[in-house]
C-alpha cells in the first residue's frame, strides 16, 4: 500500500503519496492538483469532489460541504448554527450527532457528517489509487489543531467506514512544519524559531516551532476559527446583495441559485483583487431576467473586510506570546493556505512581526506532504530519514474517578493546556475490584463550541485484594496519544519490593574509555515491580464497532451503485460510438466487403438502435445497452472480419513477395 498523506480541507483537499524516490502531490479525474471537498445525491448515484462541484449550482440543496466543519458535533451546537449560512441542505439530528437531509436515488435520506466525510474520503482512496496503480490502506490525515477528541475519533471513524486505516491524525499546521524540517539542514547546536500562519477557506491557524537538525517541537498553537476566505466571500456577497437591491431591485437572498452564483462570481473578484487594484463583476440573468454589472477595487474589499483584518493579529499574538519567545527570537513567519494571498493579510501580519514574510513553502501543499512523510515513517516497507516532532496539548484534560474510603483525590488535571503532545502519565489508585476512570476537558468554555466536554470512560478490570487483604496498588498509565486522543494505554497492578539497583559511577570515574577495576557498586532500593496486567474496556465518542461494520457495509453499496451508474453510462458510450463508427465504416473501409442488401439491412438496424437509444433506451439497465450491441456487432463483426481477413492476406502477400 501506498503512503499517503491527506490533507482535506474545507475547501480543497490535498492528497501527497510518500514512494521511494521523494513525495508527489496527486492528480485527480481531470487532472486537478487538489479536489474540491463536496459531496452530493442525485437521482441515481453520488457526486464526490470534481463532479459534485460540476453540478452545485443546479443541486445546491444536496451539495454538501463543510464537512470539517460539521463532523463530531451535534445538531445544537452553535457551530453548526453558524455553517447553516454555508450549506443549503436541511441540517437535522441523527442519534445526537448532526446529519443532512438529501434525496439521493428518488428518496429523501439522511446521512451523519461522519458518513458524508467517509463518503468523500472514499473518493478520494479512489482517485489516489487510480493514480499510482495501487491499493491504499494505511493514511495520516490532516486535521485542525484545534480539534477536540470527539472530532478527532469522528475522523478516524471515518477513514475506517471508507476501508482507510488512519495510522495517525496530525495537527495542519505541524504537518506543515513537518515538510518544512525535514529536508532542512540545521546548524548542530542551532534552533530556528518559525512561526507557520495558515488562512484557509474556513479558519485560521498559527504555530510557533521550533527546529533543530533532525527535530521540532510545536512551541505553542493559536486559532480563530471564524476567519477564512469563505468569511471574506460572504461580507463581499452581503455588500453586492445589498447594491443589487439599490441598482437593480431585485434581491438575491430570496433566490438560492442567484445568491450562489453571486458568490461564485464573488469569489472569482476577491482572487482578481489579490493581483489587480479593481475586478470587475458581471453575471447574466441572475435573477428575474435581469443582468448585473459591479466593479470593486482593492481598499473597497479591505474596507468591506475590516472587521475581520482588525482580528488578524489576535492569534499570532497569542501563539508568539505562549511560546515565550520575543519577536526578536522568531527567525522567519511561513505563510500558507490560500487566503494569505490577499495583500492586506500578508502586510498586517508583516508589520506585526516587524520582518519580511517567507513562502518557502508550497502554499497549498505543504500539508499533505507533510502528511505522506509522517504515513512513510510508520511504513515498514518504506525507508525515510528519521524525524522527531512533538505538538502541544490545546485544551487541559482532567481524569477523574470515584475515591475509595482515605483517598482524599478524586480527579487531576494531567494533561494541561501547553503540555507536550504525544504524552504520558502514570497514576497510582489502590483498588481491590473493577473501577472506572474518566476523562474530560478541564474547562468546556475553551472548547470551540458546544462540543462535548466528555472524553471517554474506562472500566479496568481484574484488581483484587492481595494476600493481606489489602487493595493493590493500580498503575494506571494515561496517554494523549500521537494523533492527539486522550486514552488509557495500560493498567496494571504493581507491588513495592526492595531490589538491588547497581549504583552510578559519578562522572569522572566513568570517563570514557577508563576501565574500572571495581566491581559494579549496587544498592538496595524500594522500587515498584510490576505485577498482572489488567484489561480495560474504552468507551469513548468513537462509533461502536458493530455501529462502524453496519455503516461499512452500507458505504461499500453505495460505491458499487455508483460504479454500477458508471458502468452503465460507459456501455450507453459503446453503443453511441459504435452505431456512429459503423455507419460511417459500411460506405468507406467495409463498403466491399458486404452485399447492398446485408449494408441496407445493417444500416436500418443502426437507425433503429439510434431511435432505440435517443427514445425508451435513454435510461436502460447496463444488460440492455450490452444486448443492444451484441445484436448489432452478430453482423457488423462479420462485415468487419472480412475486412480484417482481406488486409491480412495482402500483408501475408506482400511478406512472401519480400521473402522470394
Ligand atoms: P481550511 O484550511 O480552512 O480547511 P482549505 O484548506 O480548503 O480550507 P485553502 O485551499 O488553503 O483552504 O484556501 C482556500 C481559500 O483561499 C478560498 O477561500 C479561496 O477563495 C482563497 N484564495 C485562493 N486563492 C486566492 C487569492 N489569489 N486571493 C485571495 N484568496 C484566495
Ligand atoms: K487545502
Ligand atoms: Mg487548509
Amino acid at each position: 500500500s501506498g503512503s499517503v498523506g491527506i490533507d482535506i480541507g474545507n475547501a480543497n483537499t490535498v492528497v501527497a503519496v510518500a514512494r521511494n524516490r521523494g513525495i508527489d502531490v496527486i492528480v485527480n479525474e481531470v487532472s486537478n492538483r487538489s479536489t474540491p471537498s463536496l459531496v452530493a445525491f442525485g437521482p441515481k448515484n453520488r457526486f464526490i469532489g470534481e463532479s459534485a462541484k460540476t453540478q452545485e449550482i443546479t443541486n445546491l440543496k444536496n451539495t454538501i460541504g463543510s464537512l470539517k466543519r460539521i463532523v463530531g458535533r451535534s445538531l445544537s451546537d452553535p457551530e453548526v448554527q453558524y455553517e447553516r449560512q454555508f450549506i443549503a441542505g436541511e441540517l437535522v439530528d441523527i442519534n445526537g450527532t448532526v446529519g443532512v437531509k438529501v434525496w439521493y436515488q428518488g428518496e429523501q435520506t439522511a446521512f451523519t457528517a461522519t458518513q458524508l466525510l467517509a463518503m468523500y474520503l472514499s473518493k478520494i482512496k479512489a482517485i489516489t489509487q487510480a493514480e499510482i496503480n495501487m491499493p491504499v490502506t494505511d493514511v495520516v490525515l490532516a486535521v485542525p489543531g484545534w480539534y477536540t477528541d470527539a472530532q478527532r475519533r469522528a475522523f478516524i471513524d471515518a477513514g475506517h467506514i471508507a476501508s482507510l486505516n488512519p495510522v495517525r491524525l496530525v495537527n495542519e499546521t505541524t504537518a506543515a512544519a513537518i515538510s518544512y524540517g525535514v529536508f532542512r539542514t540545521f546548524p548542530e547546536g542551532q534552533t530556528k524559531n518559525v512561526v507557520f500562519v495558515d488562512i484557509g477557506h474556513s479558519s485560521y491557524n498559527v504555530s510557533v516551532v521550533a527546529f533543530k537538525q533532525g527535530e521540532l517541537k510545536v512551541l505553542a498553537s493559536a486559532y480563530d476559527i471564524h476567519f477564512g476566505g469563505r468569511e471574506f466571500d460572504h461580507a463581499l456577497t452581503e455588500f453586492f446583495a445589498k447594491q443589487f437591491k439599490e441598482k437593480y431591485k431585485i434581491d438575491v437572498h430570496e433566490n438560492l441559485k442567484a445568491y450562489s452564483r453571486v458568490l461564485t462570481q464573488t469569489e472569482r473578484l476577491k482572487k482578481i483583487l489579490s493581483a489587480n487594484a479593481t475586478a470587475p463583476l458581471n453575471i447574466e440573468s441572475v435573477m428575474n431576467d435581469v443582468d448585473v454589472s459591479s466593479v470593486l477595487n482593492r481598499s473597497e474589499l479591505e474596507e468591506l473586510v475590516k472587521p475581520l483584518l482588525d482580528r488578524l493579529v489576535v492569534p499570532l499574538e497569542t501563539a508568539i506570546k505562549e511560546s515565550k519567545l520575543s519577536l526578536e527570537e522568531i527567525d522567519s513567519v511561513e505563510l500558507i493556505g490560500g487566503c494569505t494571498r490577499v495583500p492586506a493579510i500578508k502586510d498586517t501580519i508583516s508589520k506585526f512581526v516587524g520582518k519580511p514574510l517567507s513562502f518557502t513553502l508550497n502554499q497549498d501543499e505543504a500539508i499533505a506532504r507533510g502528511c505522506a512523510f509522517v504515513c512513510a515513517s510508520h511504513s515498514p516497507t518504506l525507508r525515510v530519514r528519521p524525524y522527531k516532532f512533538e505538538d502541544v496539548n490545546q485544551y487541559s484534560v482532567t481524569f477523574q474517578w470515584e475515591p475509595v474510603e482515605g483517598e482524599d483525590l478524586s480527579e487531576l488535571e494531567v494533561f494541561p493546556h501547553g503540555n507536550v503532545v504525544p504524552s504520558t502519565k502514570i497514576i497510582t489508585l489502590f483498588r481491590d475490584d473493577t473501577f472506572d476512570i474518566e476523562a474530560r476537558y478541564t474547562y468546556p468554555d475553551t472548547l470551540p463550541g458546544a462540543l462535548t466536554p466528555w472524553i471517554g470512560k474506562w472500566t479496568i478490570k481484574g484488581a483484587k485484594p492481595t494476600e493481606k487483604g489489602d487493595a493493590p496498588a493500580v498503575k494506571i498509565r494515561l496517554r494523549t496519544d500521537h494523533s492527539g486522543l486522550v486514552t488509557i494505554d495500560s493498567a496494571y497492578t504493581a507491588v513495592e519490593e526492595i531490589v538491588d539497583e547497581p549504583v552510578e559511577e559519578s562522572n569522572k570515574e566513568g570517563e570514557e574509555g577508563k576501565e574500572s577495576s571495581q566491581p559494579p557498586k549496587s544498592r538496595p532500593v524500594k522500587k515498584w515491580v510490576r505485577k498482572d496486567t489488567l484489561a480495560i474496556i474504552h468507551g469513548t465518542t468513537a462509533l461502536d464497532q458493530s455501529v462502524k461494520q453496519g455503516l461499512i457495509e452500507k458505504e461499500n453499496q453505495m460505491v458499487e451503485d455508483d460504479k454500477h451508474v458508471a458502468d452503465t453510462e460507459d456501455r450507453k458510450n459503446a453503443l453511441e460510438e459504435y452505431i456512429y463508427d459503423m455507419r460511417g465504416k459500411i460506405d468507406d473501409r467495409y463498403a466491399d466487403f458486404a452485399s447492398e442488401e446485408e449494408k441496407s439491412k445493417f444500416r436500418t438496424m443502426l437507425d433503429a438502435a439510434e431511435d432505440w437509444l435517443y427514445d425508451e433506451g435513454e435510461d436502460a439497465t447496463k444488460s440492455q445497452y450490452i444486448a443492444k450491441y451484441d445484436e448489432l456487432n452478430a453482423v457488423g463483426g462479420v462485415i468487419k472480419g472480412r475486412y480484417l481477413q482481406a488486409e491480412q492476406e495482402k500483408r501475408d502477400a506482400e511478406q512472401r513477395k519480400r521473402d522470394e
